[in-house]
């Protein structure tokens, strides 16, 4: 298992739209080990493999209290339940100390595959809707900061760059 170093806006390879996958073999189980230690590392509650410079679709959540409970879809898409939509003060590990109000579709189905390539199908709200829509925006090439204004997104570039540029 290996934690994987995760992209911070706005690296060019955040916009990457991520390719189906294919074949559902060890090496695949193995990334999404890698994927699931990284995100348990980083204390966050989901990660698109896109963050970690992987350009496949795929992502892992777990929204639990007790971070016992991972969740893997694989070429994940999903459909709008519920014509209402809800509110979320959204971070991300690859926007690190920003938190933006966003608002996204409630309840959704969501249709992906498990790492045996078997389809299934879920129904998600709250946390998990939210999480579940932030993920696959990030295999798609898209930011929670897309979302605010360009001022805002502006600033929060800057404030990230010069941070890049002190570390390195
Ligand atoms: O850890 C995370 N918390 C979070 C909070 C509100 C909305 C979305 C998220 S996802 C984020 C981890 C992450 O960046 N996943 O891509
Ligand atoms: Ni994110």
């Amino acid at each position: 298992m290996a934690i994987l170093q995760i992209l911070e806006f706005p690296d060019p390879r955040l916009r990457k739209i991520a390719a189906p996958v294919t074949i559902f073999d060890d090496k695949l189980g193995a990334l999404i080990e890698d994927l699931l230690a990284t995100m348990y590392e980083a204390q966050g509650i989901g990660l698109a493999a896109t963050q970690v410079n992987i350009h496949q679709r795929f992502l892992v959540i777990d929204v639990s209290e007790e971070r016992d409970n991972p969740q893997v879809f694989i070429n994940p898409s999903f459909e709008v339940i519920e014509n209402e939509l809800s509110e979320y003060d959204e971070g991300c590990l690859s926007v690190p100390g920003f938190y933006e109000t966003v608002s996204r579709p409630r309840v959704i189905k969501v249709v992906a595959q498990d790492k045996a390539g078997e389809k299934f199908e879920i129904e998600a709200e709250g946390l998990m809707s939210t999480c579940i829509q932030h993920e696959i925006d990030h295999l798609n090439g898209k930011l929670f900061v897309d979302y605010i204004s360009t001022l805002k997104r502006d600033r929060i570039r800057s404030k990230l760059e010069k941070e890049h540029k002190q570390s390195a």
